[in-house]
């Protein structure tokens, strides 16, 4: 039995209600709490990341790390600082009782000093992995590879000018995908992070372009041939750290794969900090995803008004992410997908228990914006009102609009005079309001049932 890396937190993370006075309890996230017939965990899918939270020392351009993470520390013995990491990842998500994780192939294994010693130890740390997760019964929502980290990705992976670079990138992809699916992962994702470019001059963009088709068409195929059965995830990015990165947002990428016929392979992975990056809300590319019917799951965090960067925060508003888990919920919900927590810690963070009170924090957060996302759909109100403002298109003229006519026989029924239009209100404002008396009326709920609860 290794010494716990987190001593402070003794116990599962119990459920305190929304005035309980203990810090390290959850106020709102029940996992068997059911909402619209369902179970709360099962709702919201929560999945760590381990990146941020185990693999990443609180360093930023300015200065160190000022994180305690003994593993991370470069004297430290390869192989001994990996494990020492998935025991704290491990200790951390059975403590925080949430039923998935995330992580790249290089924030568990370290690489070797030859491909097949790099291909050795991750199958050595997969294997483990595997028996620390039938242990604990956490599952792997996601695997993915790190395609921008070496310097051998500087510029790009899939998209490098060099051919061997490509390779590379399809070797350490078809390892990872096939990790993947040795745990029961239940998608796969790309990020593509350096696919993009940062002068124009030195870019042939049709060129890359391809290659990026073919290495996920590459991908697809592999996926099929090994019966891997996970969804296969593209996640959106504008920039950061490329100045321009070709996976913009949730339309582009849909444009991408319906141009390379890629579209019934590839769904996408939605962060809603690369949202706001991209000058959109979280909402608008959600709704653009299911819209365009390639939404999968979620990066949850959020970034800060103030600054234009990739912060990570751990999500805070239950304003924003209400209406995004509306429009999934109202979708069917989750299918593979879930919130992973893709958040980091700020720098100053530096007790070890700052992690399991920003998750908890941001995990109350996500279960809250369930609670409203249910009573919005449970009122109805909102859909009613959506359906009213087209069900002119119900009608006989709708229905020819969209069917057997054309512009002579269009005109000529306008001229007809048979067509008189007379501009609606879009209720904006009172539509508006009912987001607002959802929440409200959450906020009220959730302190009475709690409290009894927790009482
Ligand atoms: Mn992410």
């Amino acid at each position: 039995m290794v010494d716990a890396f987190f001593p402070d937190v003794t116990d599962r993370v119990p459920f305190g209600g929304l005035h309980g006075a203990d810090p390290l309890a959850f106020r709102v996230y029940e996992p068997d709490r059911v909402v619209l017939g369902k179970r709360m965990e099962d709702h919201l899918r929560i999945a760590v990341c381990l990146w941020h939270s185990f693999n990443w020392p609180g360093s930023d351009v300015f200065g160190v790390g000022t994180f305690d993470r003994p593993w991370l520390n470069p004297a430290a013995e390869p192989m001994a600082a990996a494990r020492a990491k998935l025991d704290a990842a491990f200790e951390f998500l059975q403590k925080l009782g949430m039923p998935y994780f995330c992580f790249h192939d290089r924030d568990v294994a370290p690489e070797g000093n030859s491909w097949r010693e790099t291909q050795r130890i991750l199958d050595e740390i997969i294997d483990d992995i595997g028996r620390r997760m039938s242990d604990t019964g956490v599952k792997l929502l996601w695997g993915t590879a790190n395609l921008f980290s070496h310097p051998r990705y500087a510029a790009g992976a899939a998209t490098n000018p060099d051919p061997e670079i490509f390779a590379v990138a399809a070797a350490q992809v078809k390892s990872m995908l096939e990790a993947t699916q040795r745990l029961g992962g239940e998608n796969y994702v790309l990020w593509g992070g350096r696919e993009g470019y940062e002068s124009l001059l030195n870019t042939d963009l049709a060129r890359e372009e391809q290659q990026l088709a073919r290495f996920l068409a590459l991908v697809a195929e592999h996926k099929h041939r090994i019966g891997f059965d996970g969804m296969l995830l593209l996640e959106p990015k504008p920039q950061e750290p490329t100045k321009h990165q070709y996976d913009y947002d949730a339309a582009t990428v849909l444009g991408f794969l319906q141009r390379h016929d890629l579209a019934g392979e590839y769904r996408v992975n939605l962060e809603v900090n690369h949202a706001t990056l991209a000058g959109h809300s979280f909402h608008h590319e959600i709704a653009t995803a299911i819209a365009g019917g390639i939404f999968g799951s979620v990066d949850a965090n959020r970034g800060d008004p103030q600054n234009g960067w990739d912060t990570d925060q751990f999500p805070g508003s239950v304003e924003e992410l209400s209406l995004a888990v509306y429009e999934i919920v109202q979708a069917g919900g989750f299918t593979s997908g879930g919130f992973n927590f893709d958040t980091k810690l700020r720098r100053q963070s530096m007790d070890r228990t700052d992690l399991f009170h920003a998750h908890i924090g941001g995990i109350d957060t996500v279960a809250r914006s369930l609670l409203v996302a249910a009573r919005l759909i449970e009122d109805g109100e909102l859909k009613r009102l959506r359906n009213e403002r087209y069900a002119g298109w119900n009608g006989e003229l709708g229905r020819t609009l969209l069917g057997e006519t054309d512009l002579d026989a269009i005109a000529e029924r306008v001229l007809g005079g048979d067509i008189d239009p007379r501009p609606v209100s879009g209720r904006q404002e009172r539509i508006e309001n009912l987001v607002n008396k959802a929440i409200w009326s959450v906020d009220a709920e959730t302190a009475s049932v709690a409290g009894a609860r927790a009482g």
